[in-house]
């Protein structure tokens, strides 16, 4: 497939909301054990329970390295298509191609610069090379032309979209030493639209508290469609978490999108403060130039990090009593898809959640 020299702006291709139809969803398998403990069962388990679940209501597609092929196989049902490819961790949200669609039925990807998260200014891991190439390689499974940006440094989950012109982001991960400290915040922004064809990016100032992702905007707000947007927060005013959620809160009220629409705001209540246990410390290997799990440390919990797809919405559970009111909202807000709920510990133990580890392919027919 070819690597192109033009923009998506500039030839008609933009990034649908997640809301709407897809042809498919990605996954990297976990296996690395300085990130996942006891050597990546558990979160394998969790991992096989989320693709089998999102294959209930599209294609899945999970990419696992040659050494971990045939267990993976193995677990994940057979309607799941298991795909060999060199990996160095499992956040295809991040390390994935976006993709983008145009008005003939075409899908195009972008390929953006991947650097786990802040390089080696503050970096989640060394290296990340495997990673970078895993957008490239989406695009040839998938037969679609790529633009690749040598000179920008994105993940995933630090945009989210309407699909009508509005980009949400946060300044505390676009605007950090890591990803393009030579960039002026404008500069990003033209970027962005001219990459995703939008017309307007709003700057959530923060994301979670203690999100080693500097503050990814999919784990703090999304879209639920245009014009209306879910919103992690809590009312305890002396959780780190308030004063975050209420200045996200304060700027999306006094905001209007790329259509002129004030957004609509739903409060996703957080589960109460979960933090890594000694037990498992222990079991994640500790490696150096890899982020350390230390027991007592806090998670970065939000029922946000869901995956909207054909159907239905994976929400990350937490066995925590917010739990059944993130469902009771999400059904309200979402009367046409089936929520389903999963135990996601383990993956929040590696540092993310569904929406993560995820990644949508959008349907190709688009009016
Ligand atoms: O998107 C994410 N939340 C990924 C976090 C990376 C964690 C690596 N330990």
């Amino acid at each position: 497939m070819k690597k192109l020299n033009t923009t998506p702006k500039q030839d008609g291709f933009w990034m649908p909301g997640e809301f709407e139809p897809h042809d498919g969803c990605y996954m990297i398998w976990p296996e690395r054990p300085d990130n996942w403990r006891n050597g990546a069962k558990p979160a394998q388990k969790v991992f096989t329970e989320v693709a089998n679940t999102i294959a209930k209501y599209e294609p899945m597609t999970v990419i696992v390295s040659k050494n971990q092929y045939c267990n993976a196989r193995e677990q994940l049902n057979p309607k799941v298509r298991v795909v060999e490819m060199s990996n160095d961790d499992s956040w295809v949200r991040d390390c994935g191609a976006t993709f983008l669609v145009n008005k003939k039925g075409k899908l195009r990807g972008v390929d953006w610069c991947f650097n786990a998260w802040g390089g080696l200014v503050d970096g989640l891991y060394f290296p990340w090379d495997s990673d970078d190439k895993i957008a490239m390689k989406m695009c040839e499974l998938e037969g679609a032309d790529r633009y690749r940006l040598d000179d920008f440094v994105l993940e995933g989950g630090s945009i989210h979209v309407d699909g009508e012109g509005t980009v949400l982001t946060t300044a505390e991960c676009l605007l950090s030493p890591g990803r393009n400290p030579s960039m002026k915040k404008k500069e990003i922004e033209k970027k962005l639209c001219e990459y995703l064809n939008a017309e307007k990016v709003l700057w959530i100032p923060r994301g979670i508290y203690n999100d080693e992702t500097n503050g990814h905007v999919d784990n703090i707000c999304q879209f639920v469609k245009p014009g209306e947007v879910v919103l992690a927060w809590t009312d305890d005013k002396k959780d780190p978490q308030y004063a975050i959620s209420k200045e996200a809160y304060d700027y999306l009220s006094n905001v209007t999108d790329a259509k002129g629409r004030k957004l609509v705001i739903h409060k996703l209540y957080t589960p109460k403060p979960i933090l890594i246990t000694k037990k498992e410390s222990l079991g994640v290997d500790s490696v150096d130039g890899t982020l350390p799990r230390q027991a007592g440390d806090r998670l970065a919990a939000s029922y946000v990090n869901y995956l909207t797809g054909n159907g239905f919405v994976a929400l990350p559970i937490f066995g925590d009593p917010n739990d059944e009111k993130a469902i009771k909202l999400l059904s309200k807000l979402y009367p046409d898809r089936k929520i389903e709920p999963i135990y996601a510990r383990e993956i929040l133990l590696g540092g993310g959640n569904i929406h993560c580890i995820t990644q949508q392919v959008p349907a190709r027919r688009h009016e």
